[in-house]
């Protein structure tokens, strides 16, 4: 038995130091957190848990051509993703994909061709490097916005950046809130730190969410606005904190612009305003202006569901200023995957590609496909047919004759049974990488630890070989990766722990300083001359709340402990079409636990079954996400800052099962 230590490379909060154990037949055994990493110390979440399970199970093990015509929606073939291929050798596969490649760009341009990636697995010689080939034909990119870019895009409009705490912060703190950031599912390693600070020294958690979540129930106090009416909470905090005399004047002096602009717009919220547009009461408005005023310094959590709606961009801004009145310098976390220098632009090619290449919204991407405009789509480490937005009207484009799909993939999936080509991929156990974290700043790198699964072959290899194909030239598609990485980090790291990092010892990244904003006028500028560019409001601004409406509802969805995204299902099992509902609005549409329903509105629709469940409140229903389906009904229209996805303002109705039937 052998032992090896890794990095889980999925999208996540915490970036997790894993034990890997190898038997003697070269099989993993088993994946459990490293005690010995500083932030995640050694706690295992149930997906790295079940990793040595998933690495082999349902995996694409070797090159497949597709044989028979893609299944139509609905059609009982599209439940088994590998059906409808012939198994082919890396030659002839990539042969055609060249073929069909050159054949696009000749006919068509290179624009015509769409390189569509994200989340699966971070790693920078996974995600990253492999990009430079598509940089190098001038292929259309995706804006990357289905995540956190609008509240990025938010934070970066009045501090420059959208760096914040470092997660080994949360042990001085006087109060840790958690706002629209289901902590205890999606990040139990910030999680546990809040815990043991609150064990230690006695620090009040709060949550801000609009259902009681897993994190609110573990909560000290639990503050519960409308989905989408955080702007409004925000001001309203903020001005009861002027008034209380709890703002730092002096630091507002010194540091920030814009502050009068924010105390006037801040004062137009009152109780009771805020009590009418958020739902949320004058006590409960006056217990959070408390705990904000009475401990210090407070570390203000902003989770990535709360930017995922109409307005999302605006929630993150506002709730931002809250720690910034109280004269903090960011004292908030969102990501911190700008809080060093790395040369993304060097790692991806972008800045080293003779051709710029067009960007394309990814929230809007169904309609743009659907259009026809892509006659060459090239999926890599992402499983769009169930997480993108109009996943209906998406998989039905991926379906067109006129669209040759390729998907290189780890496993079979909902997007593998709409591609014409599918190359199987290495999981992250299977290849080399460097994985850079959103949250805290230690970076190891992850080795090898078994051989490829299956004829599974890197991400990177697979590019190099269809520019040679292609026969493109530039010398940086043939470039030592790790060179490459060495470059582009060079102002990330201490000058000479390059080497120590190579060979497998924790390094830690260098931070940015919390008190330097690289704004245009170098301080916090509350009224934001970026947003006024860009032709937003200087000021974030609350959107008015849909009225409530006889039998719609609005959706919210959000990650859950077994899942990551879609990934897990081949070992828990589906993720179950449900969605939690509140008892008045059960009796009022006649519905019982368990009945099926279902969902509507002019995106889509899908069947769910029926959780009745006081944790929403009356009009609002919760599901997790992405069940298969469930995308179908989310809107494609980009929010208007950042262009992110606005999931939790997705309204539904509510149809009772045996009224579509009759
Ligand atoms: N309804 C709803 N939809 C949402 C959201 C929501 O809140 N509600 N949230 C959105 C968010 S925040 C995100 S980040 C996206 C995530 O969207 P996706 O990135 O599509 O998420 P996954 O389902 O994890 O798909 C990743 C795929 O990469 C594959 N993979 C894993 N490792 C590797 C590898 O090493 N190489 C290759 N080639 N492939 C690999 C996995 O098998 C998996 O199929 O979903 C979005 N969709
Ligand atoms: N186990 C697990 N962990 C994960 C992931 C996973 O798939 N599984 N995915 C990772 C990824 S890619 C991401 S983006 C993160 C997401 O993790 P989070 O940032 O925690 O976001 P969500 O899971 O969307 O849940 C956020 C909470 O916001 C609440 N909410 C929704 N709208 C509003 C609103 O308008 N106001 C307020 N105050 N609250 C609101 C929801 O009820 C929900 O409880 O998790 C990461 N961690
Ligand atoms: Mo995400």
């Amino acid at each position: 038995m052998r032992q090896f230590i890794t990095v889980c490379p999925r999208d996540c909060y915490d970036t997790c130091s894993l034990l890997v154990r190898v038997n003697d037949a070269g099989r993993v055994v088993s994946v459990r957190g490293d005690p010995d990493h500083p932030t995640t110390r050694g706690l295992t979440c149930p997906r790295a848990a079940a990793d040595h399970l998933r690495l082999y199970a349902n995996r694409v093990v070797a090159p497949a051509i597709r044989v028979l015509d893609k299944a139509p929606a609905g059609a009982r073939e599209a439940s088994d993703p590998s059906a409808g291929f012939a198994t082919e050798s890396w030659d002839e596969a990539l042969d055609l994909v060249a073929r069909r490649l050159r054949e696009t760009i000749d006919t068509h341009g290179p624009e015509a061709v769409l390189y569509l990636s994200y989340s699966g697995n971070t790693g920078l010689l996974t995600l990253e490097v492999p990009q430079r080939l598509w940089y190098a034909l001038g292929a259309t990119q995706t804006d990357g916005a289905l995540c956190s870019k609008s509240g990025s895009l938010g934070l970066t409009m009045h501090y420059g950046a959208r760096y914040g705490l470092r997660p080994e912060q949360l042990a001085d703190a006087g109060l840790i809130v958690f706002w629209g950031f289901n902590a205890s599912v999606s990040s139990m390693h910030l999680w546990a730190l809040a815990r043991q600070a609150r064990r230690d020294r006695g620090t009040p958690i709060v949550v801000v969410d609009a259902r009681r979540s897993e994190t609110a129930d573990s909560a000290d106090l639990w503050i519960q606005p409308r989905p989408g009416s955080d702007v409004a909470l925000a001001y309203g905090l903020i001005h009861q904190l002027f008034e209380m005399g709890a703002a730092d004047l002096p630091f507002l002096n010194r540091w920030a612009l814009g502050v009068d602009a924010l105390r006037a717009e801040a004062s137009r919220w009152t109780r009771p305003r805020v009590e009418q547009v958020a739902g949320v009461t004058q006590r409960q408005l006056t217990r959070l202006a408390e705990a904000y005023s009475s401990h210090s310094p407070s570390a203000t959590m902003i989770g990535i569901g709360l930017q995922k709606c109409n307005g999302g961009a605006d929630q993150v801004r506002a709730v931002s200023f809250i720690p910034t009145v109280l004269g903090e310098h960011r004292g908030f976390y969102y990501s911190n995957g700008d809080s060093c220098s790395i040369d993304h632009g060097l790692l991806s090619g972008q800045s080293l590609a003779e051709k710029s290449s067009s960007v394309v919204s990814q929230v809007a991407l169904a309609e743009l496909l659907n259009d026809g405009r892509f006659k060459f789509v090239y999926i890599c480490g992402m499983n769009p047919a169930a997480t993108l937005t109009n996943a209906g009207t998406f998989a039905s484009s991926l379906r067109r004759r006129d669209t040759f799909v390729v998907v290189h993939e780890t496993h079979w999936t909902a997007t593998t049974a709409l591609a014409d080509v599918v190359l199987p991929a290495p999981s992250y156990l299977e290849k080399e990488d460097l994985v850079v974290p959103w949250s805290h700043n230690h970076l190891q790198v992850s080795p090898q630890v078994v051989a490829p699964v299956g004829d599974s072959r890197g991400e990177l290899w697979a590019m190099r070989e269809l520019a040679r194909r292609l026969g493109l030239t530039s010398s940086w598609l043939y470039d030592d990766p790790w060179e490459a990485v060495r470059v582009a980090l060079t102002g990330a790291l201490e000058p000479d722990c390059w080497e120590s990092l190579r060979s497998g010892q924790r390094q830690r990244l260098r931070d940015r300083p919390p008190d330097v904003y690289p704004t245009p006028s170098g301080k916090i500028e509350f009224d934001s001359g970026l947003a006024r560019q860009m032709g937003a409001e200087p000021l974030p601004v609350q959107r008015t709340l849909q009225e409530p409406e006889s039998g719609w509802f609005t959706l919210l969805s959000s990650a859950t402990r077994k899942y990551t995204h879609t990934q897990f299902q081949e070992v828990h099992g589906a993720i179950p079409a449900v969605v939690q509902i509140h008892p008045a609005d059960a009796s009022r549409l006649g519905l019982s636990q368990g009945d099926e329903t279902v969902l509507l509105n002019d995106v889509g629709q899908a069947v769910v079954s029926v959780s009745i469940s006081e944790a929403v409140p009356e009009g609002v229903l919760w599901s997790p996400r992405q069940w298969s389906g469930q995308n179908s009904l989310m809107s494609s229209l980009p929010q208007e800052t950042g262009g992110g996805p606005r999931f939790n303002s997705t309204r539904v109705q509510v149809i009772p099962r045996r009224q579509v039937n009759t």
